[in-house]
């Protein structure tokens, strides 16, 4: 089937939503015969779409194949920055590497990059991100904020409370924010965050926000030295996720916060992370390049900066750093 006719096929399904669309109605609008329209429905199901079809009703689509190819993302996505281009591959090294090199090549904002598995994901300080085929979301967006470097930081937040927002709008679940850069459900970590930059002087020239959200695997997907600390979506719903609505959804919530931190700043972003912040109040000991510094978190400064007052009294604030929860 032509991709043209395809996707103007799957637009009136999607414009549908749980009602039947007669065969009638698809042979005009596509402009084709009755018999081709069952010939394009036959191909849909040949690539995974599951299709009931009623006698005078016509057809619906009952389950989509979980796919995350261009089309299934752009199909239902209601942005108008974020992903205008997007660049699919069914592997990648790493989607932040991808995007990096698109950046460097003057890539429009808004451009997502994304891959249904990498072979060498990373997280912070080049430590390993396990990302299988076809479990979870792995997607890089460059972004071009005129923004000086030092607030590039607040970008890993903002991007944390909106992939937050919208994986609880897909399911039932509740996500809280551990500074600066993970989103835990249920105590484990189920969301990292990989924010890279290239600047000129001391202005941004554009940000590769990276996003790993772990999705359909079951436990024993993950490698056994993370199996106690990372989890998926599906692991604690108990159903499965479809991969292309989880990121429609952080496209248009990752819009929407962007949008306001650009005009307002990071005071329109604070509410909200604080909203979802999972160390709050706690004793927490955080490793900083510098060592470690221990104490009680009191949330974040204005800036996105993490303060935490030490057992002598001392407010110290917290730049970068990965944080464990003290349980003495
Ligand atoms: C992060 O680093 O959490 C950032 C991860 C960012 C991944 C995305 S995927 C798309 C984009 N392209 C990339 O190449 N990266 C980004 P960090 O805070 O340093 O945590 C890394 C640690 O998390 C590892 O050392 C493991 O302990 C653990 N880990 C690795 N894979 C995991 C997974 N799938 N789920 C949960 N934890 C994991």
């Amino acid at each position: 089937m032509q991709s043209g006719i395809r996707n103007s096929l799957l637009a009136l399904f999607s414009k549908a939503g749980n009602d039947y669309v007669s065969g009638q109605k698809i042979s005009e609008e596509l402009g084709c015969s009755r018999t081709a329209v069952w010939k394009h429905v036959e191909s849909l199901r040949s690539e995974g779409y599951e299709l009931e079809a009623v006698r005078r009703l016509g057809y619906r689509i009952v389950a989509k194949p979980d796919k995350i190819s261009e089309n299934e993302i752009r199909l239902g996505l209601d942005t108008n920055i974020l992903g205008r281009e997007i660049h699919y591959r069914d592997v990648l090294p790493s989607t932040n590497i991808k995007a990096l090199q698109l950046a460097a090549e003057g890539a429009v904002e808004g451009t997502l990059v994304v891959t249904d598995e990498q072979t060498s994901g990373r997280g912070r300080m080049n430590r390993t991100w396990h990302s299988p085929s076809g479990k979870g979301v792995w997607m890089s967006l460059i972004l071009t904020p005129d923004i000086p470097v030092a607030k590039t930081p607040q970008l890993t937040l903002l991007t944390a409370v909106a992939v937050a927002q919208a994986l609880e709008e897909v399911s039932s679940l509740q996500m809280q924010i551990k500074w600066p850069n993970d989103i835990l459900c249920n105590g484990k970590k189920i969301v990292g965050i990989l924010t890279e930059l290239q600047a000129e002087a001391d202005r941004v020239s554009s940000v590769i926000v990276g996003i790993g959200i772990n999705v359909n695997q079951s436990q024993s997907d993950f490698p056994t030295e993370i199996q106690s600390i990372a989890s998926s979506l599906s692991i604690e719903q108990k159903t499965m996720f479809d991969r292309a609505r989880i990121i429609q959804t952080i496209l248009k919530k990752f819009e929407e916060r962007y949008l306001e931190f650009l005009s307002d700043g990071f005071k329109s972003i604070k509410p909200i992370w604080e909203s979802y912040a999972a160390i709050q109040g706690k004793e927490i000991t955080a490793r900083t390049l510098q060592g470690l510094i221990s104490g009680k978190s009191l949330g974040i400064d204005d800036e996105g900066v993490l303060l935490l007052v030490t057992k002598e009294g001392d407010i110290k604030k917290i730049y970068s750093a990965d944080i464990d929860l003290r349980t003495s």
